[in-house]
């Protein structure tokens, strides 16, 4: 291992340069709360004990040996990522991720099948998220917060009011708010002839779920479109002018838009979005993933993409107004190693990010000098950043470098690979 407090010195001279603090930087990427999504530790199937895998247009594809079968190999997965990954850390849960001795249906989930998920967040002093699970069900193969059945809808809207008090049991055991992401798969393989109807169901199925639940505090709502998925590739309801309607024309706070970054056409970038969406609003919610070629959730790379959002996190002042969730679901690799690439890689871009000359970019556009407006970006693409990461996860003991790589992969030998 080299000496990291060198490289330290060294990159901290750089920054200095340009006015940059290197452990002010520090500090805000490690105080920004990262929400580890639970669902990469299993392919998002969850403990309902039920068969049946996921659906509702979204994938999950290979079959690497070992993943987590019970809540407690899920928890313990997540604790060996949590090791390597900096920072503050949340959980996300989905709903189907209850604990319970007997079948529990959507529509019946209370806080009590989540006690076992709220005493581990307790114990380990970090806030827990949340998500209805509007997908894998018999009941939502045609539609659901949008169904024409008004059965099938009062189910799904009973299953969103449930997931909203089970959010604020979230919030008051932690005490730290609960963010919950709605998301439906509601489309449609064809275009349809009535396009309106669907988002008119939908718009009232929120409404009353939000009415039912007006009392609920300390939850914040995301509200996730979709340009598409499978089976869904010409129509979906929670398309993006739709969600971005809803939330806008409600103007209350703790209703915001999710912009994950594998929900729009390939050519349409999430970082070129939240200057737009934050000219209207207080707060978002971003699912980080990675498409390629489609919503296909790889795991998040250290791209240019990943990169460019927190970048523009930073340069709009809104990074501690946003909520920064991850959300992608490889299973061909090993899982612990998919999250802790991932989350290392979401948290490496918010300090890459915070640490540019942002002032001093500013200065140069506000004077109309674009030449070195452009110049300084450039510049700055291949700054040492990667010896204050370092140094960082030292700090941390996150581990350095690929430190890590040896350690998860005894537990696969150890733990993951003994699975059946
Ligand atoms: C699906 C959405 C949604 C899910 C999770 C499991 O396209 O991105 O957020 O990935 O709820
Ligand atoms: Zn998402």
């Amino acid at each position: 291992m080299y000496d990291v407090n060198k490289g330290y010195e060294v990159a901290k001279e750089f920054y200095a340069q340009y006015g940059i603090d290197v452990d002010e930087a520090i500090k805000i990427c490690n105080e920004t709360p990262i929400s580890m999504h639970c669902w990469q530790g299993d392919d998002v199937i969850g403990f309902e004990k039920k068969e049946g895998g996921l659906t509702g247009g979204i994938q999950t594809t290979g079959n690497y040996p070992g993943k987590a079968r019970t809540p407690e190999e899920l928890r313990a997965d997540m604790e060996m990522a949590m090791k390597f990954i900096p920072g503050v850390k949340k959980v996300n849960l989905h709903a189907n991720y209850l604990e319970a001795d007997t079948f529990v249906d959507r529509n019946e989930i209370e806080p009590k099948h989540f006690e076992k998920w709220a005493d581990w967040a307790v114990e380990k002093g970090i806030g827990l998220d949340f998500n209805p699970t509007y997908f894998s069900h018999p009941k939502s193969e045609v539609a659901t917060l949008s169904s024409a059945d008004e059965d099938i809808r009062k189910f799904w809207i009973e299953h969103g009011i449930r997931c909203r008090r089970i959010g604020d049991y979230f919030a008051k055991r932690t005490g730290k708010p609960c963010v919950i992401n709605h998301w439906t798969p509601d489309g449609d393989k064809e275009f349809p002839v009535d396009t309106i109807s669907p988002r008119l169901r939908m718009k009232d199925s929120y409404d009353q779920i939000f009415e039912a639940t007006k009392d609920v505090t300390g939850v914040i709502d995301g509200i996730e479109s979709k340009v598409f998925g499978i089976g869904a590739e010409s129509y979906t309801v929670g398309s993006h002018e739709f969600c971005m309607g809803y939330v806008m024309s409600k103007g209350i706070d703790h209703i915001i838009m999710t912009l994950d970054t594998g929900h729009y056409h390939p050519t349409e970038v999430v970082s070129a979005k939240l200057g737009a969406v934050y000219a209207f609003s207080d707060n978002v919610l971003l699912h980080v993933s990675r498409p390629v070629r489609w919503d296909s959730d790889h795991v998040v790379n250290f791209d240019d993409e990943t990169r460019a959002i927190m970048e523009e996190l930073v340069r709009l002042g809104k990074l501690d107004k946003t909520y920064i969730a991850t959300d992608f679901f490889d299973a061909s690799i090993n899982r612990v190693v998919a999250w802790v690439n991932g989350l290392r890689n979401v948290r490496k871009a918010i300090l890459a990010a915070l640490l540019q000359p942002v002032a001093m970019m500013k200065d140069l556009e506000a004077k109309g000098d674009n030449s070195s407006r452009l110049a300084v970006t450039q510049e700055f693409k291949a700054a040492p950043f990667n010896l204050v990461w370092d140094y960082y996860c030292a700090k941390e003991n996150a581990g350095v470098g690929l430190e890590w790589l040896e350690e998860v992969k005894e537990y696969e030998k150890n733990v993951q690979s003994k699975r059946g």
